[in-house]
């Protein structure tokens, strides 16, 4: 794995927070220099796992690696799909509440970890992962 990241089966993963919090764009290519990018919170099952993790950490505010800053109204995944009628979401509320000024999708702590749109350009907390080396 990268340096600082943990193997967890196929995958390495880290956390990055506090002054290592980055705006989106900063996020993934922090990710994207070590060999992967940021990690999308796809999977009910996984993203429940994770949550627990984060509450018992008291973790900030991350971002989701979902963003329609592309085209407004079309939620793309880091890795290029688009979000699908079947995906797993999360938001805090039953919409999204997006506007052209918001195109980035974070986890709120103070909503559980629920998700919003909110402006690309803020500085959040963000997990990386990159495919484990043979
Ligand atoms: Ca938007």
């Amino acid at each position: 794995c990268p340096h600082g990241y943990r193997a967890h089966r196929d995958d390495c993963y880290r956390f990055y927070g506090g002054k290592n919090a980055q705006n989106y764009s900063g996020a993934r290519q922090v990710c994207q220099e070590n060999g992967g990018d940021i990690y999308m919170w796809r999977g009910a099952a996984a993203v429940a796992r994770l949550k627990r993790r984060l509450k018992s950490d008291h973790s900030p505010s991350l971002w989701v690696g979902l963003s329609d800053a592309d085209l407004e109204e079309t939620f793309l995944w880091a890795d290029g799909l688009a979000l699908d009628g079947n995906d797993f979401t999360d938001w805090s509320w039953d919409q999204p509440h997006n506007t052209a000024e918001k195109d980035c999708v974070v986890a709120r702590r103070v909503h559980r970890y629920r998700w919003k749109v909110v402006p690309c350009s803020y500085r959040r907390a963000f997990i990386c992962q990159s495919p484990r080396a043979p």
